[in-house]
């Protein structure tokens, strides 16, 4: 089945995209299995992460840039994440209302990410989703997310291109400082600049970015001006974004640099995971977790001495060869 499915994904089939991306919303292990399949074939589309504050006018924004990439004939793949997920509280058919317009596009495919309990879960799903997006073909991959959360921070720091969206009016000028958004930004978009206020916020942007020293030939984030819902600006942000993309493409430039971040945090958090489900189901007799936790919790043990005793136990193990000492 997984072979067939990842052969249909890999053809650009609109079904088999939306179900591949479903299996790894559920955290199946088919999901997993697939994403192993096609991951030699990923690193073509350019991701781009788009965030903001709730309801700052993203998917519009959104809409309008799928309508540009089309134009230049290039395919797209959106993934909105959820507005429906306890950070927003939103409406959950908002995303797909509002990019209908491309709805009988072959060439475009939209799809809402519901967000998942575990910790991580999130910009794993969505990671995982991206990659189905760009093996299935798709030039150009968004990724909207609500800037609230550190999942979502990860989400849009771990793109090829990050672009936060702001709006005039929302009491604190930078809104976005408090999340840690400020410093992943490759751009700044002021949407809804039909609103008062909407220089005044630029200016306090550009007060914030001067503030940041530039190293010699350091990418500079502009400041655009959009208003979404009139399409205004939309063609300056979509100019801003392939500069980028042509001025980080050269030698030293910081895309092949984060490709090669996306790559190690994606390793780094799957071997994590997976060493700790490992040692949990087959190092610790049954019940140990637990019992571990519920004495971490009763002040009886401190996490740390009970992590060094578990993985003193683990390298012990004649199938790990490895030979430093754990207290080195
Ligand atoms: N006046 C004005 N309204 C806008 C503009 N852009 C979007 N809106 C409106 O703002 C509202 C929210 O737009 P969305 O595109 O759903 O915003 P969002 O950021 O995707 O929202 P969430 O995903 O729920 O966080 C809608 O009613 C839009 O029509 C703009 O430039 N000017
Ligand atoms: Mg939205």
């Amino acid at each position: 089945v997984s072979a067939a499915l990842a052969d249909r994904v890999l053809a650009g089939d609109a079904r088999a995209i939306a179900r591949a991306i479903t299996l790894i919303e559920n955290e199946d292990a088919a999901g997993a299995d697939l994403v192993r399949t096609i991951y030699g074939r990923t690193g073509r589309a350019f991701l781009i992460g788009l965030t903001g504050p709730p309801g700052a006018g993203k998917s519009t924004l959104v809409d309008r840039l799928i309508g540009d990439v089309r134009r230049t004939g290039k395919s797209v793949g959106v993934i909105a994440v959820d507005p429906t997920s306890p950070f927003t509280g939103g409406a959950v058919l908002g995303d797909r209302l509002r990019m209908q317009a491309h709805a009988s596009d072959d060439a475009v495919f939209i799809r809402s990410m519901a967000t998942r309990g575990h910790l991580g879960g999130l910009s794993r799903a969505t990671a995982d989703a991206a990659l189905v997006l760009d093996a299935s073909g798709k030039d150009i991959v968004v990724i909207e997310t609500v800037g609230v959360g550190q999942d979502e921070v990860e989400i849009v720091r771990t793109a090829d291109i990050s672009v936060v969206t702001l709006v005039p009016g929302a009491g604190d000028d930078v809104q976005a400082l408090k999340a840690g958004i400020m410093e992943i930004a490759d751009i700044f978009v002021v949407n809804k600049a039909d609103r008062e206020g909407a220089d005044r916020l630029v200016s306090s942007i550009e007060a914030t970015l001067s503030l940041q020293t530039l190293e010699a030939g350091e990418w500079r984030p502009p400041i655009l001006k959009t208003i979404a819902t009139s399409g205004a600006g939309v063609s300056e942000l979509m100019s801003a974004i392939e500069l980028f993309r042509q001025s980080s493409a050269k030698p030293r430039g910081s895309l092949a640099d984060r490709r090669r971040a996306r790559g190690e945090a994606r390793f780094r958090e799957l071997l994590a995971r997976r060493f700790v489900a490992y040692v949990e189901a087959e190092v610790l007799p049954p019940k140990a977790f637990e019992s571990i936790v519920d004495r971490i919790a009763s002040r009886e043990i401190d996490p740390y001495t009970a992590v060094a005793e578990v993985l003193a136990g683990v390298l012990q193990l004649p199938n790990y060869q490895i030979t430093k000492s754990p207290n080195s």
